[in-house]
């Protein structure tokens, strides 16, 4: 966050999307009786919350967290379905790599929301509106749902252009319109306004953006700590928080510090056979092998040593890691005198993303 502003050229373009009324629709698309019926998702008839309704439940009033009772009583004729978090989650992956057909700087909140980056997208494509389209297109025709669109210069102000045309809602802030649009905006829709900040807010007469601009930074950081400087940008459109990319997986192992300093081949290979069985147990469990195996060796004296061998396929073979660990053992037993740790990684895996825009971003 600074209160620098970018010129035009070096504007993002960042696209908010959010599934509408998330498990909800995966219910009424799953069970197609629930089509057009008004439905909730948890909370049963009496008790617990539920997690959200359905938009023909919403002009009920029934919303996210509400008791189910309390749902019950605004919509008599609601149907409460029990949640299916693994469906959602499988869902949640495949719009993900709808994502990555347009960026790798994707930052999720939720099962159901991201941010993209798109200033520089795999299409090639200049225009961000497009691509919220595309990417609605292409999100419908993958899991047969809606989702909302919000496109603008900062994360702040695409989050809240999702939300403002839901269901199936594209909005676009441009630069030149947002100072006038934050002036108009309930402080209750401004995206990292809590509901108690919120509430304090009010109490000072600061119901809308504008009335959040008349305050100074220095007043609003008296008042609200270092959030209160925040508050103070983003009424003027200043968010320069980058898309923070998810950290994809460069390496996957295991390693063990040994009971006693070794220095035989007779002594550490037993280690080696029981780390070997543990490391492939692990790339079997994320289901993610790698093409380069490195062996770790710390010699007593606190070396690190690291050794590898490459394949240009993904070594998935136990017997295979086990030949390829062996032999980096024994080849570089010359290499130290006694050793303290010994491991193994997996590397060039097969998650991986091929290029290394994101990490240069993410800071
Ligand atoms: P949201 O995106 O907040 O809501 P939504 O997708 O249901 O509806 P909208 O069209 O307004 O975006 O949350 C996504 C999912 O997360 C939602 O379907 C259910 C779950 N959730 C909870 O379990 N508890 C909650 O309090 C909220 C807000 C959501
Ligand atoms: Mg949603």
């Amino acid at each position: 966050m600074s209160g620098k502003t970018r010129s035009p050229d070096q504007q993002r373009k960042i696209i908010h999307i959010d599934m509408d009324a998330f498990y909800a629709s995966v219910e009424q698309r799953d069970f197609p009786h629930l089509k057009g019926k008004p439905i909730a998702v948890g909370g049963g008839e009496n008790r617990g919350v539920t997690t959200t309704a359905s938009y023909e439940a919403r002009k009920f009033g029934v919303r996210s967290a509400m008791p189910g009772y309390k749902a019950k009583q605004l919509c008599p004729q609601l149907i409460f379905m029990p949640p299916r978090f693994d469906v959602y989650k499988q869902v949640s992956d495949q719009i993900r790599s709808v994502f990555r057909n347009y960026t790798d700087i994707i930052e999720p909140l939720s099962f159901d929301e991201a941010f993209l980056d798109v200033t520089e997208n795999k299409k090639g494509e200049e225009i961000a509106t497009y691509l919220a389209q595309a990417i609605k297109t292409e999100i419908k025709a993958v899991t047969e749902l809606s989702c909302s669109a919000g496109v603008s210069y900062c994360k702040f102000l695409a989050k809240v252009a999702s939300d403002m045309n839901k269901p199936d809602g594209l909005t676009v802030i441009k630069p030149h319109q947002a100072e006038a649009f934050l002036e108009e905006l309930p402080i209750s829709k401004f995206f990292g306004v809590g509901k108690v900040t919120g509430r304090k807010m009010a109490a000072l007469g600061i119901e809308f953006g504008k009335d959040l601009k008349k305050w100074s930074r220095f007043d609003l950081v008296e008042r609200f700590g270092k959030a209160g400087s925040f508050y103070y940008d983003i009424v003027r459109g200043i968010d320069e928080r980058p898309v923070k990319a998810e950290r994809v997986r460069k390496s996957l192992g295991v390693e063990r510090t040994l009971d006693e300093d070794l220095a035989e081949m007779d002594d550490i290979l037993p280690v080696l056979e029981r780390l070997i069985d543990l490391f492939f147990k692990r790339l079997q469990k994320a289901d993610n092998f790698g093409r380069t195996i490195t062996l770790k060796l710390k010699t007593h004296e606190f070396q690190t040593l690291t050794r590898s061998q490459s394949r240009n396929y993904f070594v998935k073979d136990q017997n295979e890691i086990r030949t390829i660990a062996i032999q980096l053992l024994e080849s570089n037993m010359e290499a130290f005198e006694k050793i303290r740790l010994i491991g193994l990684t997996a590397s060039n895996l097969e998650d991986e993303l091929e290029d290394d825009a994101q990490m240069a971003f993410d800071f």
